[in-house]
């Protein structure tokens, strides 16, 4: 008998998938299996960086000493090819930054009355950051003018170091200095490293792994970071929200519309559409009940951590949510967005509309956004979907199994939930670090990938890291993983998590897993660690933490992207599947070894989860045991703590003076 080969470890993504096959109905999980990828090229050995080649280092030319036509060897082959993913996936971050930029700065301008400062609070700790003074009852416009015109500059900067260069441990800088990879303005170190990556010009192995750090650093301390503090600023900085994930997120009787993408701000106008009494009026004249919105990849964490707004999961999950047959509308902006949409949705009535001029899908129905009319368009988007609720057929498989989730865990709301408003800060998971109660901290992040069981290896690790009293961290489709099988609930620390990791959780009340937003907000870790060094007790740089990144199934260049910030920053990283650079051993070593001694950080790929798991405790435990903290043994604490609950901590705070963050 055949083997089944199970594609997804979401339940009612495997039930739509095998639906969808006894229907003619192909998804990326068919054509996963169907196209096989190019050994060469995924092993990083073949070159195609000008019209001599492609050069392919195979058979008799797989040697490290072996050469393309212009006399290029395999490490600078792997090691450029690797640095060209850094490119995009930095491009990608930090070109949606830009756009966010100069949101605020037409908000500031008066230039759309649609878009407010929703978090004053967050604007004036970031002008803070950037030093702009604004007392004296200056206007909240004027100082977000300020913020904006200050933050856009690091775009176009020549010289210098970015603005939040500074908000990194002083050693993890002082690292960055030694090896020249303090990024200096976002779009030079993408245009310089594109120009290292040109025939005939880098051919140093570790010089373009320097290269692919530093066009990194400028995401991750540039254009993430911008990002997630623009979007707290306009929208809100988020708090803990109640919501659900899972395909059963959609209704029968009312519009489904499903917002999908990583940029926030059309989806934000979506959310605040649906809710005008006229649009619901309109529904109902069409036959529906209201109006249903839901999300999809990273857009979908944006809305879901600021207004509740339901997820039906994770990047492979896309082509399942129209296959159930009740989306009206898809809309899309940028990334991770698969062009099969298009096709798949004639089968069924949804209607695919794509929103960027930058990101076009031939097939699609286009309504450009523009923020200036940022409204009026989120109204005509609404409208058209109304519009294609009577034309829903009977197609498709309903599904009704959907989790509740918790997500919205901003660092802002971290560091409050661990000592309230007056006493905000890090010394409890500090503390609860070096007594042993929390073994250490793990960024679980990235992409599912629909070449192996997808969404699995991020339950796997998720499950078995909070068993060794491991605290996730988590972001981007690895949440969609871990919330639509129902991890992110306070309940999960009472069913999995170890004894210490649980006692923590109990006596704040959160889950063991906490959904700290999309992509971008990646840099939300490094802000978190940042704090963890300047608390003080364990290390006094990012690197040397007991804190570890995993990307199990990713797939995006953007990844690459988060893993060399992490690295850089200090942060060992752990990425799944087959490495992009196997073909070259002394790659490989550049960016384990040689990139851990410099940096304390590293990026391995290891396809096997179990050796994930070990190799991220052992990463754990290796820090644990150079910063002479206890070894770390399950139910057996260090020094007791009182853990305080909130009632505890409102006393506290009536006699406390407020703290003001640095980070
Ligand atoms: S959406 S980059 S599949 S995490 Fe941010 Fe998900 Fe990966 Fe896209």
């Amino acid at each position: 008998m055949e083997k089944k080969i199970v594609k997804s470890a979401n339940e009612a993504a495997e039930q739509i998938i095998e639906w969808g096959e006894s229907h003619g109905i192909e998804t990326c999980f068919d054509r996963a299996q169907r196209l096989k990828p190019c050994p060469i090229g995924a092993a990083g050995a073949c070159c195609k960086t000008c019209h001599m080649g492609p050069c392919r280092f195979v058979g008799k030319n797989a040697e490290e000493e072996a050469r393309g036509v212009c006399g290029a060897t395999l490490p600078t082959v792997a090691s450029r090819n690797l640095l060209r993913m850094a490119i995009a996936g930095s491009a990608a971050h930090t070109d949606h930054a830009r756009d966010m930029a100069f949101i605020l700065l037409a908000v500031a301008n008066g230039e759309t009355s649609d878009f407010r400062i929703t978090d004053v609070r967050k604007l004036y700790k970031v002008a803070g950051i950037l030093d702009i003074e604004f007392g004296n009852g200056m206007a909240v416009n004027d100082v977000a003018r300020d913020v904006a015109l200050r933050l856009i500059k690091d775009f176009g900067r020549q010289k210098g170091e970015l603005n939040y260069i500074k908000r990194a441990p002083n050693k993890t800088q002082e690292r960055w200095k030694k090896w020249g990879i303090t990024p200096r303005g976002i779009d030079r170190e993408i245009t310089e490293a594109m120009h290292r990556t040109h025939m005939g010009v880098d051919h140093a192995p570790d010089n373009l792994l320097l290269s692919a750090l530093r066009v990194s650093l400028a995401d991750g301390w540039g254009g993430s970071m911008i990002s997630t503090d623009i979007t707290d600023i306009l929208f809100g900085t988020p708090r803990p929200v109640k919501a659900e994930a899972g395909f059963g997120i959609f209704k029968e009787d009312e519009v489904n519309i499903v917002v999908h993408g990583h940029e926030p701000s059309l989806a934000e106008m979506i959310v605040d559409v649906v809710n005008e009494p006229e649009m619901i009026a309109y529904a109902k004249s069409k036959g529906a009940k209201g109006i249903n919105l839901g999300g999809m990849c990273c857009t979908a964490n944006e809305v879901l951590m600021r207004h509740g707004i339901p997820t039906a999961g994770g990047f492979t999950n896309q082509e399942l949510a129209i296959m159930t047959g009740l989306i009206d509308a898809i809309t899309v902006d940028v990334q991770c967005i698969m062009p099969a949409l298009v096709e798949l949705s004639r089968k069924f009535h949804t209607k695919v509309i794509t929103t960027s001029y930058k990101a076009k899908i031939p097939g699609a129905v286009h309504i450009e956004y523009d923020e200036h009319r940022a409204k009026e368009i989120a109204r005509e988007i609404v409208k058209f979907a109304i519009d294609n609720y009577p034309n829903r057929k009977a197609e498709g498989i309903h599904i009704n199994q959907k989790f509740p989730v918790i997500a919205g865990f901003s660092h802002e709301y971290i560091e409050y939930m661990q000592g309230g408003r007056w006493r905000a800060s890090f010394r409890p998971l500090n503390d609860a670090i070096m007594a042993g109660r929390i073994r250490g901290v793990v960024g679980l992040a990235g992409c599912d990938n629909p070449r192996v069981p997808s969404q699995g290896l991020h339950r796997f690790l998720a499950v078995e890291l909070i068993k060794n009293d491991v605290l996730i961290l988590s972001t981007g489709c690895g949440s969609h993983a871990c919330g639509t099988a129902g991890y992110l609930i306070p309940e999960m620390a009472l069913e999995n998590a170890g004894p210490g990791l649980r006692e923590v959780c109990e006596a704040i009340g959160v889950p063991p897993i906490l959904h700290l937003g999309s992509c971008v907000d990646n840099s939300r870790i490094l802000t978190i660690v940042s704090a963890m060094a300047a608390e003080g007790g364990l290390s006094d740089e990012i690197g040397g933490m007991p804190v570890v990144g995993i990307a199990p199934e990713w797939m995006s260049e953007k990844a690459i992207s988060i893993g060399c910030y992490l690295a850089a920053s200090g942060v060992p990283v752990i990425f799944g599947g087959e490495s992009p650079v196997s073909a070259s051993e002394e790659v490989t070593k550049i960016m384990t070894e040689v990139w851990f001694e410099r940096f304390k950080g590293a990026l391995h790929f290891e396809p096997d989860p179990e050796k994930i798991l070990s190799l991220t405790l052992e990463y754990i435990d290796r820090a644990r045991e150079a910063l002479k903290l206890r070894k770390y043994e399950p139910g057996k604490f260090g020094a007791e703590r009182v853990l305080l609950d909130m009632a505890a901590r409102r006393e506290l705070e009536k006699a406390a003076k407020p703290h003001i963050g640095i980070y």
